[in-house]
């Protein structure tokens, strides 16, 4: 089966299932939950970062490549998570964080003690230049005492790796074939598009605005350099690249299969429609033109070049897609199930974020002191600072906090709601009680549309192989889509509204027949009124 047929699960490790009681997750309950991930049809799970680390950036501060962070267990542990996941017949994605490494790392520590060898590992300047981090403030800080600086694009805890040098590359390519030994069949690569930074880097004026590091053309000889040396010779092989700001043309060259780089690209212009002017700390209804505008250019150009996509609303980054794009209140189950069907259904990998398949919605925190990660805190501070009210920056923070999507998985109504037996890490969401898989497990749940979603991708080749063409693109409130292959059409129709919606389909569906529904449909009819978040397909 090919990557694009597969369907892949995220899980943060520290907020899946804690089994030892100590308010985290941890592999053995990952472990214990893969009968559940199996009866839900995914082929393989990405976990987040498991290695050990000071968890400053939950783990993607990355102190030791090639070992097991004890918070999750041990690498034993691991070898029979492995071993139970071959038996569910479920495939294992690591996530490899390859721009920086923790201030904690061997390498790190070694190059401030002077070691030259390892101090060329690192991007160390005597004139930092203008650059910013993206968790906010200067992007440079004092190496030591030797009057340098080291680059971190992220907290200053995470510098930055020097990839021109061919040693760094080499121990990084050593760390796949370490995984790969270990039976890992897929890797993401974590904002794998900043790797590649000018020898002379200079001040973002002197780059029309921009700061160079972002998808600088060096990043395709990386990216062919590794592939050639690691997974690119083993088979089955999956591998998706985190493209932080980056550009449809850039991701066809990233994903195009003859240029032996990565199997697919995750992008984000999609979830940041509902970003005022750009600036993700702001608060605005999200913009459905934009959205669509998105997917149809992704869409088309990915098709007419065979680039190719991970399809996402989720991750362990962004606050949860119903909070977002559904009136939670109101059409929580039918908004979830339209958000699956707009993915699932269309051209590209999905990816399912943990509780997405229960319809988990935001924590509905009360008060600052509730959230914990690094990006959230800084920008809070940073909100202050601009002249919003403690009630105004909390309320952004709230919309917006990565920490939305990082509570416990609710999984009954029990204490702790079945993740652990004592007080999470982060607390749990208000809902946990009416909103857990215990309860998502019957017929006509969000749970079952998922597993009809999963199964479909597997049944009609249209849908994993299928072109892709914009249908009514200018609708003000139904994203739609036709797909085709061969000698099958299929017609994908999405309101992402809650008001009802009627449109005339094109004649060749009217014989069609309704391949899923969220609401129940039976019969087509030449023109169909769509009801709020109404997801209907309809196969040829
Ligand atoms: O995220 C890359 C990244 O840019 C995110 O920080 C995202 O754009 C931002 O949070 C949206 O507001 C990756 C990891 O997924 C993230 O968890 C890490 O914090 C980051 O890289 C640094 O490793
Ligand atoms: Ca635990």
């Amino acid at each position: 089966m090919s990557f694009k047929e597969k369907v892949i699960y995220q899980i943060y490790p520290k907020s899946f299932l804690d089994t030892n009681q100590d308010g985290v997750g941890d592999l053995l309950g990952i472990q214990q939950k893969l009968p559940y991930l199996k009866r839900l049809g995914v082929d393989m799970i990405w976990l987040s970062p498991i290695y050990p680390s000071p968890q400053n950036d939950n783990g993607y501060d990355v102190a030791d490549y090639t070992a097991i962070n004890p918070m999750f267990g041990t690498m034993t542990d691991f070898e029979a998570l492995m071993a139970t996941a071959k038996k569910h017949n479920i495939e294992v994605m690591l996530d490899m964080v390859f721009n920086h490494v923790s201030t904690e790392h061997e390498w790190f520590q070694k190059a401030l003690a002077g070691d030259k060898k390892y101090q060329d590992y690192f991007i160390l300047r005597d004139e930092p230049t203008d650059w910013v981090s993206k968790f906010g403030g200067n992007a440079w800080a004092p190496f030591g005492d030797t009057g340098k600086y080291y680059l971190h694009l992220f907290d200053k805890t995470q510098a930055d790796l020097n990839w021109r040098n061919p040693e760094v590359r080499e121990e990084l390519f050593e760390v796949v074939r370490f995984w790969t030994d270990k039976g890992v069949k897929g890797f993401r690569f974590d904002v794998i598009n900043l790797i590649g930074k000018d020898e002379f880097l200079n001040d973002c004026a002197e780059n029309d605005g921009k700061p160079a590091y972002t998808d600088r053309p060096i990043n395709h000889d990386y990216l062919r350099m590794m592939n050639q040396a690691t997974f690119g010779k083993e088979s089955e092989m999956i591998t998706v690249g985190e493209m932080s700001f980056t550009t449809v043309e850039e991701c066809i060259l990233y994903t195009k299969p003859d240029r032996e780089e990565l199997d697919m690209t995750f992008n984000f212009h999609h979830l940041k429609v509902d970003y005022k002017d750009g600036k993700k700390w702001t608060q605005m209804p999200f913009d459905f033109a934009k959205l669509k505008e998105l997917f149809h250019t992704w869409g088309t150009q990915m098709s007419a070049e065979s680039g190719w996509n991970a399809l996402f609303w989720n991750n362990h980054d962004q606050p949860r897609a119903l909070n977002r794009f559904v009136d939670v209140d109101n059409y929580r189950v039918a908004g979830a199930k339209m958000l699956a069907g707009a993915i699932h259904l269309n051209r590209g990998t999905p990816y399912i974020y943990m509780g997405e398949e229960i319809g988990m919605i935001d924590p509905d925190f009360d008060s600052m002191e509730q959230y914990v990660d690094v990006e959230s805190l800084n920008a809070y501070q940073e909100l202050l600072t601009e002249g919003k009210s403690e009630q105004e920056a909390f309320e952004i923070v709230k919309a917006k906090s990565r920490d939305n999507s990082r509570t416990p998985i609710q999984w009954d109504s029990g204490d702790y709601n079945g993740f652990s037996q004592v007080a999470p890490w982060l607390a749990l969401g208000k809902s946990a009680d009416e909103i857990n898989v215990a309860k998502e497990l019957q017929e006509g749940s969000i749970f079952s549309y998922y597993q009809e979603l999963i199964k479909l991708r597997k049944e009609y080749p249209v849908i994993a192989e299928g072109s892709y063409e914009a249908f009514l693109p200018d609708h003000p409130q139904i994203y739609g889509y036709i797909r085709r292959r061969k000698e099958e059409s299929l017609l994908v129709l999405n309101n992402f509204f809650p008001q009802e919606s009627t449109i005339e389909i094109p004649e060749e569906f009217v014989s069609g027949k309704v391949l899923i529904d969220n609401y129940g449909t039976e019969t087509i009819q030449r023109e169909i009124t769509l009801k709020p978040y109404q997801s209907i397909a309809i196969y040829r």
